[in-house]
């Protein structure tokens, strides 16, 4: 395990020029890690440029917005680039010839598969999020106030599901617990990440449940949006989040799988599971992710590979 003082030392003394990134899609992690990372680095003085993806705005219940960098990032002067809550580069929404131009990298992460593929990596896989690992090496350093303290929240809420997940540990509630003292609505993120939802999130939701379908004897239940369908009802891939946890709430069921139609000749698929490890089923099409949340986006014809992806969770549910 790394040492939290090497990690903060290094994220806060190699120079003024520090560029935050995370995964393509954030989720609630990804954004939280970016968002409070940087209001930390603040007490250092430093004026953190983050890079970031389109993103649902409810996290915007969140402050953090204003360090985000829009527009060309190719150019952007790098002393240390900090990927958060990215397995690999490829996961990075940001360009390579930043991070090769970057005097010092580094990779904040908890995915199990993560590659340390920074120059220093602050890797911890039993972290239940990203945002966890922050709160332990900022801790110690940083003043954290209430707005930190609501980012850090919303990542570790996201990732565990509500606190839900396996990967929530007495710890994860101690620090969320620490959080919660700063004096933040921690009520209302709940409210605005979990539950609130978009009518373009309703009517895309409303969509996939019309075309849920089940495997019977493996307890799979599935959807998929073709382009039509969203083009249809006008709803942007930020309004897909969320869906595929919901059929897993459907009694019987085991696995969960959504299939999105991409412009690009892909299929994305998000799979979701009680028990059964569907990271493996993700990296059989070039995914990832964690064991009972994963997700692959790989090229084949829509049908095609909705079948194929479908046939080895089978076999993952049927064989576990
Ligand atoms: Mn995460």
């Amino acid at each position: 395990m790394f040492s939290k003082y090497d990690a903060w030392d290094i994220m806060s003394q190699s120079g003024d020029n520090v560029v935050i990134a995370t995964h393509h899609g954030p989720d609630g992690d990804a954004v939280g890690a970016c968002f409070a990372l940087a209001q930390a680095l603040i007490t250092s003085g430093i004026y953190p440029k983050i890079i970031l993806d389109k993103y649902n705005e409810k996290f915007d219940v969140v402050k953090g917005k204003a360090f985000i960098h829009h527009g060309d990032a190719t150019e952007l002067p790098c002393d240390l680039f900090i990927a958060v809550d990215c397995a690999d580069f490829s996961r990075v929404h940001a360009p390579r010839t930043l991070f090769d131009r970057a005097k010092i990298t580094v990779n904040i992460d908890h995915h199990i598969n993560n590659g340390n593929f920074a120059r220093h990596n602050f890797v911890d896989t039993t972290a239940a999020s990203t945002c966890e690992i922050i709160f332990n090496i900022i801790n110690m350093f940083v003043p954290i106030n209430k707005y930190m303290a609501a980012a850090l929240y919303m990542g570790m809420l996201t990732d565990t599901g509500g606190f839900r997940y396996s990967a929530t540990t007495p710890k994860t509630m101690e620090i969320a617990g620490l959080l919660m003292s700063t004096g933040f609505d921690f009520g209302g993120i709940q409210r605005e990440v979990i539950f609130s939802k978009s009518k373009a999130e309703v009517a895309a939701f409303t969509k996939a449940l019309q075309n849920l379908k089940y495997c019977e004897d493996s307890g799979i239940a599935f959807s998929a949006l073709t382009l039509d369908d969203m083009a249809q009802i006008g709803v942007k891939r930020t309004d897909l989040e969320g869906i595929v946890e919901y059929f897993l709430d459907i009694r019987g069921i085991e696995a969960a799988a959504l299939f999105l139609e991409r412009e690009n000749g892909h299929v994305k698929v998000s799979l979701r599971s009680h028990a059964i490890d569907v990271s493996k089923v993700a990296n059989r099409f070039d995914g990832g992710g964690h064991k009972f949340a994963a997700a692959a986006d790989f090229e084949a014809g829509f049908e095609e590979g909705k079948k194929q992806v479908l046939e080895i969770l089978e076999q993952a549910v049927l064989y576990a």
